[in-house]
């Protein structure tokens, strides 16, 4: 089995123990970091599909996400960049009733990458969470907000309205899997991007 199978199989399978030195083998190897973690995110869409057909429940996939967040962990010094520049804040954090982190912290650690300092709320953060994180926080420009699930894009909705409405000039993006770019603009968000790597570039975008 070559070695990027392997890191895929110990996501699929959850052994968050042993991926560590699985994903540090293949970088050895000489296998590209945004190949490996490309690989990550395919086993989590493997992983999502066997949940829906059944095939596994809510604890394999809670493990399967422990076992890409320590490959990811690996990774992140070779995907992230050195943060010597700053364009500003940036404020992240999943929505409320969302529980969902593992895409929001890549596309934290690539906005921070692309030269943001960042704020991460975590998961679960209420609209009016945001809006504060604004204003008890320097030098401001963006706020980024991750929704999982179809049952938290009305949170999502709900959280750049009350922003929009706090902070009328806020930059505000967001994402994930169940959002469109229609969606995005139908809620009154600024921007939008499908993945963590154009998620960075689209930030850098929306506040030069
Ligand atoms: C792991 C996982 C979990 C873990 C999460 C652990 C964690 N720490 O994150 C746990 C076990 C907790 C979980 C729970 C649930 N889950 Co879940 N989960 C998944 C799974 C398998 C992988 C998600 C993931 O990490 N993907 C990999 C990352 C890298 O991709 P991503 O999140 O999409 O992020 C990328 C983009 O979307 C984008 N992006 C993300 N955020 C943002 C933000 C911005 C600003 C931008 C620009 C871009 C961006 O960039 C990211 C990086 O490239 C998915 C299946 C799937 N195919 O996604 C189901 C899935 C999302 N879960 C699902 C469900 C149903 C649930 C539960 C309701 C199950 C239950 N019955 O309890 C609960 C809900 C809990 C809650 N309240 O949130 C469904 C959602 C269906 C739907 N359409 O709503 C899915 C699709 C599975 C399925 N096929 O049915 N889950």
């Amino acid at each position: 089995m070559t070695k990027i199978a392997e890191v895929k199989m110990l996501v699929e399978t959850g052994k968050a123990k042993k991926i560590g030195a699985c994903v540090q083998e293949a970088l050895d190897e000489g296998v590209k970091a945004s190949d490996i973690l490309e690989a990550m995110i395919d086993s989590m869409g493997v992983v999502g599909d066997k949940f829906s057909a059944g095939d596994i429940f809510v604890p394999e996939m809670l493990i399967a996400a422990k076992a890409m967040s320590k490959g990811v962990e690996v990774l992140k010094p070779m995907l992230a960049g050195d943060g010597s520049t700053s364009l500003g804040t940036c404020i992240i954090g999943t929505v409320a009733g969302d529980l969902h982190d593992i895409g929001k912290n890549l596309v934290a650690m690539m906005i921070e990458s692309s030269g943001f300092d960042l704020v991460d709320l975590g998961v679960d953060v209420p609209a009016q969470r945001f809006v504060d994180a604004v204003n008890e926080n320097k030098n401001v420009v963006l706020v980024a907000c991750s929704g999982l699930l179809t049952t938290t894009m009305p949170a999502l909705k709900e959280a750049v309205q009350t922003i929009k409405a706090a902070l009328p000039e806020m930059k505000v993006i967001v994402g994930g899997a169940p959002v469109t770019p229609e969606y995005a603009a139908e809620i009154g968000a600024d921007g939008y991007a499908p993945d963590a790597g154009s998620a960075g570039v689209k930030a850098k975008e929306l506040v030069s």
